[in-house]
């Protein structure tokens, strides 16, 4: 009796064999692991022998196999599309011209007002099905197209509503301050933000965590600073989108403040990286936007890399500046554009992206770990860094369970 339970004890839910795993990029260690064991949809063991006992055995046929891909920035939760406007911007308008003009953002916060939750849903779940299908396993989703409290409120039930599709993780970020209604006052509109969306969204326990776009055609500071010291008091986490198009001195200030990650960084200085690396923040680099604007200066990544911030990448996926429904193109932008070594990107959208939500129980496949991964027919990771396109992994498991997207 004894021996049969303990050999009940034994038997793995699921034994994954015959593959090359990497279970955990940017760690130094390079060495791929033969095989995985899974219980109770987390990873307990790597490098099992190929015969442990198992209810279910798949034989990888020598995959590799490598975390799920945690996309830690999109804005994929929206209704229409700016194509016309990435028309001017090629014809030679800016990012900033087109704001000015009440383009850009506020467009899509009209077609936003416009679509119910149940089409805001219908409208982004095809998205959230290509992030999936190139191996996104969890995704973090920002509001910021509502602008009035119950808009805000309808594009953050959708988000809570694609949470689970095809099995993929979702995590719901309230993006605070985005753009400042067409004629409002910015210090009216600011303490509206504070003392009544944002409590209404803590009380509804719609998003994990606050956002704010910190920028000369955005948002202060100052600004900024007051919606985090709300967000603390009601238990959210925060974070900021800093330096994209100018330094504010946002970094500096997010990372003092505390936040998980600060998004963008292009203009960032030595002072900036300097505090993020004090405060252990997030660099969140977005390739997808910078490619898309044809910015000129790409982040510091070399300072960044200097002083041990650690860089996630993510698609920003969005209307407007990364219309970039792709992590796969994101990871050979960020080591083509920005010269990120294949593993650093792949630890920017594993490791590291968890870490800007917040997480280590995802992002690597460390015993422990929820046992999401996807299986690929590559030669090795750095083929992520060479090849655009034509690659999808043959398949994609979200807590130990196949899923097909
Ligand atoms: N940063 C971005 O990259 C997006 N928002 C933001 O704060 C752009 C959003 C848009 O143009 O619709
Ligand atoms: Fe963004």
């Amino acid at each position: 009796m004894l021996s049969i339970l303990s050999r009940l004890n034994d038997l793995h839910e699921l034994v994954v064999h015959n593959a090359r795993i990497y279970p955990g990029f940017g760690t130094g260690d390079t060495t791929p692991a033969a095989s995985l064991a899974v219980d109770g949809g987390r990873i307990t063991a790597l490098d099992v022998a190929a015969d442990a006992p198992a209810r279910e055995r798949l034989d990888a046929a020598g995959a590799l196999i490598m975390p799920g891909f945690v996309d830690c920035h999109t804005h994929l939760c929206y209704a229409g599309n700016r194509m016309d406007e990435h028309a001017s911007r090629l014809a030679g308008a800016s990012y900033s011209e087109i704001a000015a003009r009440g383009g850009g953002i506020r467009s899509t916060v009209a077609a936003v007002d416009a679509a119910s939750e149940d089409e805001l849903v219908a409208q982004s779940l095809p998205r959230l099905r290509a992030l999936a299908r190139e191996g996104v396993t969890t995704v973090e989703i920002k509001s910021g197209y509502g602008l009035t409290p119950e808009n805000e409120l309808k594009q953050l039930r959708a988000i809570r509503r694609l949470d689970g599709h095809g099995g993929t993780r979702v995590m719901s970020t309230f993006l605070a301050l985005h753009a400042l209604p067409k004629g409002a006052c910015r210090e009216e509109y600011v303490r509206r933000v504070i003392g009544e969306t944002l409590p209404a969204v803590a009380e509804e326990g719609l998003a994990e965590c606050v956002d704010v776009f910190c920028e000369h055609i955005a948002f202060s500071v100052e600004d900024m600073l007051a919606v985090f010291e709300r967000a603390r008091e009601l238990g959210l986490a925060c974070r900021a989108h800093t330096d994209q198009l100018r330094n504010l001195g946002g970094t500096r200030a997010a990372a003092l403040f505390g936040v998980r990650s600060c998004d963008h960084l292009e203009y960032t200085g030595p002072e900036d990286i300097a505090a993020m690396a004090a405060a252990g923040t997030v660099a969140v680099l977005l390739p997808g936007a910078y490619y898309c604007l044809r910015e000129k200066q790409a982040p510091p990544v070399e300072a960044l890399r200097q002083a041990g911030v650690p860089m996630a990448i993510a698609t920003d996926l969005n209307p407007g500046t990364s219309p970039v429904a792709s992590p796969l193109a994101i990871v050979h932008l960020a080591c083509t554009l920005f010269r990120l070594h294949a593993d650093e990107a792949l630890s920017g959208l594993t490791r590291h992206g968890a870490a800007a939500l917040g997480r280590t129980d995802i992002g690597t496949l460390t015993p422990g770990t929820h046992a999401d991964f996807t299986l690929w027919d590559v030669p090795g990771p750095e083929f992520f860094a060479y090849q655009l396109g034509g690659i999808q992994p043959r398949a994609r498991y979200i807590g130990g369970a196949l899923h097909d997207v």
